[in-house]
C-alpha cells in the first residue's frame, strides 16, 4: 500500500512531467522579466545591444512564424470537408456582419474593396509574403465653373468661379508585406472541396496535405521546447527596450477599463456561451489552453500562437482534428474578440478626452465598426492603425488622436491577443458540440468517403446510434451499447 505522503509525491511529479512546458514558460516569464528590470537598472547597454540581447526572442518569432504557412494551408485543404454540413452560427460577431452599417469615409471603402481584392490574389505565391493595398493619388484640381448669372442692367454675365470645388483622385494599387492570409484561406477552401469531390484521383493530394500537417505539427512539438528560453529574452528585452514608464502610470484608468473589459469578457462571457451550448466546464477548458494563453501574451500575435493553439486543442481539449484544423486557422484571421473589444474602449476614451459627447446611436456604431474593423484586420496591411481610424472617423473622432494610445498599445496588444486565441479555442469546441452529429456520420461512412483520411477517437453514445450492427474501419460494433472506439485511418 502506498501512503499519503508517498501518493502525493507521485502525484506532484506527474504534474511536473505533464505540465513541464507550461510551467517552464511560466517560469522564463518571471526570470525574463527580473532579468529585464536588473539589465535596465544595472547595466547602461546601448541601442544596438539591447537589440542583440533579444537575438534569442527574434529566432522564437521567427520559428513559429515559418509554420505558420505549411500549418495553414495543410489544415485547411485536409479539414474543410466539413463546411458543408457545419451551420457556424457560433460567435456573437457573426450577427454583427449583416448588421453594418456603410461608414461615410472613403478609405472604409477602399478598405472594404481591398479585403474582396485580397480575397482572389492573382498570384498565390505572392499571396504567401505580400497583400494588395489600394493607394489614392490625387490628380490635379479642376476648376469647375459653377454659376453663371446675367444681371439685367448690364447685361453682363458674372462667372462664378470656385477652385478645388471637385477633387479627382485615382486609385494606385500596391502590394506591401504581410501574408495574404484572406486570399490563401479562400483559395485552399476551394481546393480543398475540389479534392474532396474528385474521389480516387484526389486522394494522393489529400494524403499529401495530411502527411504535412502532421510534419508541420512534429515540428511545432520541436520548436516549443525552445519555447521557454525564447520567451525569456523576448521579455527581457521588452523591459529594457521600454523608456517611459510614466506613461502607464498617465493611462492608468484607461489601461485597467481595457484589461477589465478582457477579464469580464473571458471569465465570464465566454465561458457561459461555452457552457450553455456545450454543457462542460468552460474553465478547465481555459486551463487546457494554457499555454497558448501565455504564449499569446508574451508574442502578441494570434496567428504566430497558432501552432500552439492547436496542439492544446487538440491534445488538452481533445477536440477533433477535423474542427481544429478548419476553425483556428479562420479564427486567428477573423475573430478577434479582445480587438474589438479593446477599439471600442479606446474609442470611447478618445471621445472622453475630446469632451465628446456621444449618444447611443454612435456607441453602437463605434461597436458595429469596431467588430468589423476587427474582423477585416488580418487583410489590411498595417491593421494596427488603420482599424483604429476607420472606428474614430465613423463617429466623427479626430483620427490624429490615435497618437493618444499608441505609447501603451504594446502592453494592450498582448492581453487582447490572450482573448483572441481564447475566443478561437472556444469556438472550435462550440463548433466541436455542434457538429457532433455530422462528425458521427462521417465516421460511419468513412469507410466509402475518400475525404476522411484521419485517424481519429470519437465517442458514440447509444441514442444517438441507430440500433444495429455496423462494420467501420475493421471494427466491427455493436449500437445498443454506449461505445468508445478509435478508428484507424483507411489510408
Ligand atoms: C492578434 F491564419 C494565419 F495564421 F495564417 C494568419 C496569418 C496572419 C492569420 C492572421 C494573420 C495576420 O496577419 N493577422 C493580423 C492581425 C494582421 C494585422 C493585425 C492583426 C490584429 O492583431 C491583433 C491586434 O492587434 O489586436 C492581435 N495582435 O490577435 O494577433
Amino acid at each position: 500500500m502506498m501512503g499519503n505522503k508517498e501518493r502525493r509525491a507521485v502525484n506532484v511529479k506527474g504534474l511536473l512531467k505533464r505540465n513541464w512546458l507550461l510551467i517552464a514558460t511560466v517560469l522564463s516569464v518571471l526570470i525574463g522579466i527580473s532579468l529585464g528590470v536588473v539589465v535596465r537598472d544595472y547595466v547602461s547597454l546601448s541601442h544596438l545591444h539591447k537589440q542583440y540581447f533579444g537575438f534569442p526572442g527574434e529566432i522564437l518569432m521567427r520559428m513559429l512564424k515559418l509554420v505558420i504557412l505549411p500549418l495553414i494551408i495543410s489544415s485547411m485543404i485536409t479539414g474543410i470537408t466539413l463546411v458543408m454540413t457545419i451551420k457556424p452560427g457560433v460567435s456573437q460577431e457573426a450577427e454583427n456582419i449583416d448588421r453594418a452599417g456603410t461608414t461615410p469615409n472613403v478609405t472604409t471603402v477602399d478598405t472594404l474593396l481591398d479585403l474582396l481584392r485580397n480575397m482572389f490574389p492573382e498570384n498565390l505565391m505572392q499571396a504567401c509574403f505580400q497583400q494588395y493595398k489600394t493607394k489614392r493619388k490625387e490628380l490635379e484640381p479642376v476648376k469647375v465653373l459653377i454659376n453663371t448669372t446675367t444681371i439685367p442692367p448690364l447685361a453682363t454675365t458674372v462667372m462664378t468661379v470656385v477652385e478645388n470645388i471637385t477633387r479627382e483622385y485615382k486609385i494606385v494599387g500596391a502590394y506591401s508585406d504581410g501574408i495574404n492570409v484572406l486570399g490563401l484561406i479562400v483559395f485552399c477552401v476551394a481546393f480543398g472541396l475540389v479534392i474532396g469531390k474528385m474521389g480516387d484521383k484526389g486522394r494522393i493530394l489529400l494524403e499529401f496535405f495530411d502527411a504535412l500537417n502532421e510534419a508541420t505539427m512534429k515540428l511545432v512539438q520541436i520548436i516549443m521546447c525552445y519555447m521557454p528560453f525564447g520567451i525569456l529574452f523576448l521579455i527581457a528585452a521588452k523591459i529594457i527596450e521600454v523608456e517611459d514608464w510614466e506613461i502607464f502610470r498617465k493611462m492608468g484608468l484607461y489601461i485597467v477599463t481595457v484589461l477589465s473589459g478582457l477579464a469580464i469578457h473571458a471569465t465570464i462571457c465566454l465561458p457561459l456561451i461555452f457552457f450553455i451550448i456545450v454543457r462542460k466546464n468552460p474553465y478547465t477548458f481555459t486551463v487546457g489552453m494554457a499555454q497558448a494563453l501565455v504564449t499569446a501574451l508574451m508574442i502578441s500575435s494570434s496567428s504566430a500562437t497558432l501552432p500552439v493553439t492547436f496542439r492544446c486543442a487538440e491534445e488538452n481539449n481533445r477536440i477533433d482534428k477535423r474542427i481544429t484544423r478548419f476553425v483556428l486557422p479562420v479564427g486567428a484571421t477573423i475573430n478577434m474578440d479582445g480587438t474589438a473589444l479593446y477599439e471600442a474602449v479606446a474609442a470611447i476614451f478618445i471621445a472622453q478626452l475630446n469632451d465628446y459627447p456621444l449618444d447611443v446611436g454612435q456607441i453602437v456604431t463605434i461597436s458595429i465598426t469596431a467588430t468589423v474593423a476587427s474582423i477585416g484586420a488580418a487583410g489590411v496591411p498595417n491593421a494596427g492603425l488603420v482599424t483604429m481610424v476607420i472606428v474614430l472617423t465613423a463617429v466623427g473622432l479626430p483620427a490624429s488622436d490615435v497618437t493618444l494610445i499608441v505609447a501603451v498599445d504594446w502592453l494592450l496588444d498582448r492581453f487582447r491577443t490572450m482573448i483572441n486565441v481564447l475566443g478561437d479555442a472556444y469556438g472550435a469546441g462550440i463548433v466541436q458540440k455542434l457538429s457532433k452529429r455530422e462528425l458521427e456520420r462521417m465516421d460511419l461512412i468513412s469507410d466509402v468517403d475518400v475525404a476522411n483520411p484521419f485517424a481519429l477517437e470519437t465517442t458514440l453514445d447509444d441514442e444517438e446510434c441507430e440500433k444495429k450492427s455496423y462494420v467501420n474501419g475493421g471494427f466491427t460494433v455493436d449500437k445498443t451499447d454506449a461505445i468508445s472506439f478509435t478508428e484507424t485511418s483507411q489510408f
